[in-house]
């Protein structure tokens, strides 16, 4: 097929076709793409984006937990065009560097809240979470080489963790389906169950005794591998794409005793909880333990321009800097200008709008009182939220929480009929979230509320027609 040397006079099947015939898309059955086509995105603005047919849709993900200061920011445009006027790029390999990505490095790093002994000077750059988790990888193991103890090799994960795409990135993530496909996970990383109290909980179990219970799964993987041979524990904050899973507020202090009692490393992988989600500036802080290395990329940007990396604490930093001589390993565009320029001129809004702030004392418990009442819902069999992001369970009998068929794909539906009533909503299994741009006002988040009963309702009455429900 011939490339037209533009696309804005393409009708919508014009572009589906190219689509299907030249773009690879990530995670996407491309036979099935090929028949259905896909939803072609063509503008944004505030909290909204627009499909090539006109529909709008309110964008309740944030692109992809990605978009926290909201579409339209003129402000981010204006910092990428001027410094690709000053210097589009140049590497920071070889005793060079460039004066955005040190003050980002510097605003990073006087962001980062100092908990007990940790602290955090340094920022290791790249442009995504995967790239980022493979470098804690890279640190984390040359880390423990330089300590002299080689053995120490071991990363501990969580099922249904989501770490990224790289090869390292899936290994530490705990999706089957990903591990399925290119003989993962490679050696030396290991899986314990996540804190899913919805799921994993006992009858009769509270909440916090199950946070303690959850926590302990990762003492006895570490003595069962041998405490001498663990170099790590990564882990989301709270589980972004397993489906917004949010731990008993015992999970991570008990976490946090147990690392200390073996020595091994903490890593936050923060890609999704960091820059205000939370209601913090990373999300550490909001949970209370002390990781020695955070990932972060994402919102660091709000999504305009790619850019990731490692926030690391003083304890790994000494020891690389001091005894480590030259680390080799980085990327063409760790510390790339423009995504730093944009990623300052973003860090800039929201500190001047107090995003974090604002989720904490305003928008996030707002969200909440929301969520609790779609609680009430005949489909929901439970509805929580954590800073701004919720998630809710979709079942088939709200008294005995038994859940929908797997085969009847419920959260499809449910995401099938969000499109059309013009919601972009998230389905993990039956788990339906959200993650939407922190710079909601009240009267949007109704909004935003009304569309989901909305959907809720049109999914119980799907369920109730095909006599689904218990
Ligand atoms: N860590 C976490 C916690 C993430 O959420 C990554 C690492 C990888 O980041 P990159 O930039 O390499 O994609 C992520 C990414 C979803 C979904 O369906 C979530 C992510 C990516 C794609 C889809 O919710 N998170």
């Amino acid at each position: 097929m011939n490339a037209p040397h533009s696309t804005s006079q393409l009708s919508t099947r014009e572009i589906q076709d190219l689509d299907s015939a030249h773009f690879m898309h990530p995670f996407t059955d491309h036979g099935d793409l090929a028949t259905r086509g896909s939803r072609v995105i063509v503008k944004s603005d505030d909290i909204y984006i627009w499909d090539s047919e006109g529909k709008k849709m309110l964008d309740a993900m944030s692109g992809l937990w990605c978009v926290n200061v909201g579409y339209g920011r003129k402000e981010l445009a204006q910092a990428a065009f001027d410094q690709m006027m000053t210097l589009p790029f140049y590497n920071s390999f070889f005793q060079t560097t460039n004066v955005p990505a040190v003050k980002l490095a510097t605003k990073l790093a006087s962001l980062a809240p100092k908990v007990g002994d940790r602290s955090f000077e340094h920022v290791f750059y790249s442009s995504s979470g995967s790239e980022s988790n493979d470098s804690n990888v890279r640190m984390v193991r040359r880390y423990w080489d330089l300590l002299g103890q080689p053995q120490r090799k071991v990363i501990i994960s969580r099922h249904n963790a989501y770490h990224g795409s790289t090869m390292a990135g899936a290994s530490l993530g705990g999706m089957s389906g990903m591990h399925a496909q290119g003989d993962l996970p490679i050696p030396n990383i290991s899986h314990i169950e996540q804190p899913y109290f919805f799921e994993n909980g006992k009858p009769g179990e509270s909440a916090d005794e199950f946070g303690v219970r959850a926590a302990g799964w990762l003492e006895e993987k570490i003595l069962q591998i041998g405490a001498e041979k663990v170099a790590a524990f990564i882990a989301e904050p709270i589980q972004g794409a397993g489906g917004v899973i949010i731990p008993p507020a015992t999970y991570w202090p008990e976490i946090q005793r147990i690392v200390d009692k073996y020595g091994i490393l903490l890593i936050s992988d923060e890609v999704i909880c960091a820059f205000g989600r939370l209601g913090h500036w990373f999300a550490y802080e909001k949970f209370g333990y002390k990781p020695d290395l955070v990932t972060f990329a994402k919102a660091v940007t709000s999504g305009y321009i790619p850019l990731g990396g490692v926030m690391v604490g003083n304890r790994v930093a000494k020891v690389l800097i001091e005894k480590g001589g030259e680390f080799n390993h980085g990327y063409t565009y760790s510390g790339h200008p423009v995504a730093c320029a944009v990623a300052l001129a973003n860090l800039e809004i929201m500190e001047r709008e107090q995003l974090p702030k604002r989720v904490k004392d305003d928008i996030g418990p707002y969200l909440a009182q929301g969520f609790e009442k779609l609680a009430d819902h005949p489909l929901v069999g439970v509805a929580e939220t954590c800073g701004f992001t919720a998630g809710l369970v979709l079942v088939k009998n709200k008294a005995t929480r038994e859940r929908f068929d797997e085969k009847l794909s419920m959260g499809m539906v449910c995401r099938g009929h969000c499109f059309r009533s013009g919601l972009i909503m998230r389905a993990v299994g039956d788990r339906m979230i959200i993650a939407p741009p922190l710079t909601m006002t009240h009267a949007q988040i109704d909004e935003m509320l009304a569309l989901i009963r909305q959907c809720l309702d049109l999914t119980y009455s799907d369920a109730q027609k095909n006599g689904w429900l218990a």
